[in-house]
């Protein structure tokens, strides 16, 4: 190709691999350790770069990419960059996204000669960012020597997409520039690890042998489906059953809300739909991708008390069995060919099922709330819709939400990360520019990542921001209130218009009334050229009666007492 450099080097290798495996674009924030290593993916054809405005907002801009791509990669410069890029790989770990960390590293020469060096921690043992990453990626690597980049960025790369993890790929600041042989074929770091076929018909004929034997069967559905892949075919094998299929909180939207087996999203008393009475009449539950965590499981008092046929992304275990090297995917399709048909749990469910909720709608000049907003965004939601609901209240709201086919839902459950939303949204449109994203957001958590609304004006993202204005940390408030939980308040529709500086084009609306908020989603809508951010208030004390059940036994689940050797 006569765009390709006449030199290759380590940094084309990195380049070319990334391109291989379907990055289009790259997020950065650039420092001394990386400008070379940049220059060399900047010149790749394949690969736009995609700046960012701190390291923090870098990761999750990634985190967020690799929900709609895939896998992403974040560029960052030694210690002061990627420590703070850390928080986002950490939640790519927790979310099981293969995000790829690339960091600047020291030039080769300054350990052996005890330099001390900037951004550093004033000792010249440089090995201790790579050690930290260990901790929080499947595979941590920093390049030696130019000959072994290959190989080492090759094994962190397949790492990282085999076990749907983020990994670390450390190059000095002397290396990206250095000689490099060619990448081989990119199917040595992509081909997927089949499943082992006995183990496979063995796990697939022995989950429906135990099914045979049960007579309430549901399924439940977790956020690792989706990592792992495995939609289509959680499809097959739940319409194989014929029985009810709940969803965990982060996995809404993972199975077609439209269809007639959907029962809701199952997490204890704050359940929709009433998943809860059916999956608690269950006799077998088989969760695939499930994470019960202390929220999922509303402070440990939603556990299914029911032996668990878990199906994860590459083993099978329920009661007396387990089969490892089954991928997931290939065990539903194999169930699916193999189980009985039974629908009574459909069946009960159908007498169960909750009438649909009569709304109500506000009259135009009626103060905002809570179920106004939520209420509007419903009508917004179309099968092109990507919804993000961020940490706080507007998880409960989301939540409550009916997706129409098609339309997607992004959470961020596990990690939790206040702010997450606003630059993951960024990032994901960056690869879905078509979608319609849409953001359901706290003002607290949008307080800890606004900067980053500054990208979607630089790059002309059309992103609809709803920011809830309850002014304070109100999830915190229910699980323990203090003085802590209140905040600066902020004009939040002037900030967005001050990133516009004098060509950006984003929009800053207030509504305080429902009528406001009608007349600001149509602007929101109409405007193409850069985000719109509504910000909508409400009052202090409005929010979801989900909320604060759940906040009360989060809250019990974290003041439980030690239990000293004595007590046992
Ligand atoms: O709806 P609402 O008012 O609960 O949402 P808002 O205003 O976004 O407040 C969120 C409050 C919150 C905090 C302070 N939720 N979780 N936390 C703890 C927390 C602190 N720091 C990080 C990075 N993530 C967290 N989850
Ligand atoms: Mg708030």
């Amino acid at each position: 190709m006569s765009s390709q450099p006449k030199k290759f080097t380590v940094g084309d290798y990195l380049a070319e691999r990334l391109a291989q495996i379907g990055i289009r674009h790259h997020f950065v924030v650039p420092g001394d350790y990386n400008l070379i290593l940049l220059d060399k993916l900047q010149a790749h054809p394949q690969l736009t770069e995609i700046g960012c405005a701190n390291e923090l907002n870098c990761s999750m801009a990634a985190e967020g990419y690799a929900r709609a791509n895939g896998a992403s990669v974040c560029v960052v410069t030694f210690s002061v960059g990627a420590i703070s890029a850390f928080n986002g790989t950490g939640s790519a770990y927790a979310e099981n996204l293969p995000l790829i960390l690339v960091s600047g590293g020291p030039n080769t020469n300054d350990a052996s000669q005890f330099h001390i060096l900037h951004h550093t921690l004033g000792n010249s043992d440089y090995t201790y960012q790579l050690e930290m990453a260990k901790k929080i990626t499947c595979c941590a690597v920093a390049i030696p020597r130019a000959e072994e980049a290959p190989r080492l960025i090759d094994r962190a790369i397949r790492a990282a997409i085999l076990s749907r993890k983020p990994c670390y790929i450390e190059i000095p600041t002397n290396l990206a520039g250095a000689t490099c042989v060619r990448p081989g074929p990119i199917s040595a770091v992509t081909e997927p690890i089949a499943s082992d076929r006995d183990a496979l018909k063995a796990a697939c004929a022995a989950a429906a042998d135990y099914l045979d034997g049960k007579l309430k069967p549901v399924i439940l559905v977790g956020p690792k489906l989706r990592r792992a892949g495995a939609e289509k075919e959680l499809l097959k094998l739940a319409e194989a059953m014929g029985c009810a299929v709940a969803v965990q909180p982060a996995a809404k939207g993972m199975f077609p809300e439209a269809h007639p087996q959907y029962v809701g999203t199952f997490w204890g008393q704050v359940s929709t739909d009433a998943a809860d009475s059916i999956v608690h009449w269950a006799d077998a539950l088989i969760c695939v991708g499930t994470i019960f965590n202390d929220y999922s499981t509303v402070g440990w008092t939603a556990v299914p008390d029911i032996p668990l046929m878990a199906a994860e992304i590459d083993h099978v275990t329920y009661p007396g069995a387990h089969f490892s090297r089954v991928r997931l995917s290939e065990f539903l399709e194999g169930l699916a060919a193999d189980v009985t048909y039974n629908n009574n749990t459909m069946l009960e469910y159908n007498r169960l099922r909750p009438d649909p909720r009569q709304v109500h709608t506000a009259a135009p000049e009626d103060a905002l709330t809570r179920k106004e907003v939520t209420r509007q965004v419903q009508g917004i939601l179309t099968s092109n819709s990507t919804l993000f609901v961020e940490t706080g209240d507007s998880w409960f709201n989301g939540i409550g939400l009916t997706l129409p086919a098609g339309a997607q839902f992004e959470i961020e459950m596990q990690w939790g990360h206040i702010g997450w939303s606003i630059p993951a949204s960024f990032g994901y449109a960056m690869h879905f520019p078509t979608r319609r994203t849409i953001v359901m957001v706290g003002d607290g958590s949008f307080q800890v990542t606004a900067q980053e609304v500054s990208q979607m004006v630089r790059y002309k993202v059309p992103i609809t921001i709803l920011l809830i204005n309850n002014r304070g940390y109100t999830i915190e408030v229910e699980i323990h209130d203090g003085s802590y939980n209140k905040i600066k308040n902020w004009d939040y529709a002037l900030l967005v218009q001050a990133f516009n500086s004098t060509d950006g084009h984003a929009k800053g609306l207030l509504a305080n009334t429902a009528g406001e908020l009608v007349t600001a989603l149509r602007e929101a809508e109409e405007h193409k050229g850069g985000p719109t951010l509504i910000e909508c208030t409400i009052d202090q004390d409005d929010c979801s009666k989900e909320l604060i059940t759940w906040g009360h036994f989060v809250a019990s689940a974290n003041a439980r007492p030690p239990k000293g050797r004595h007590d046992d």
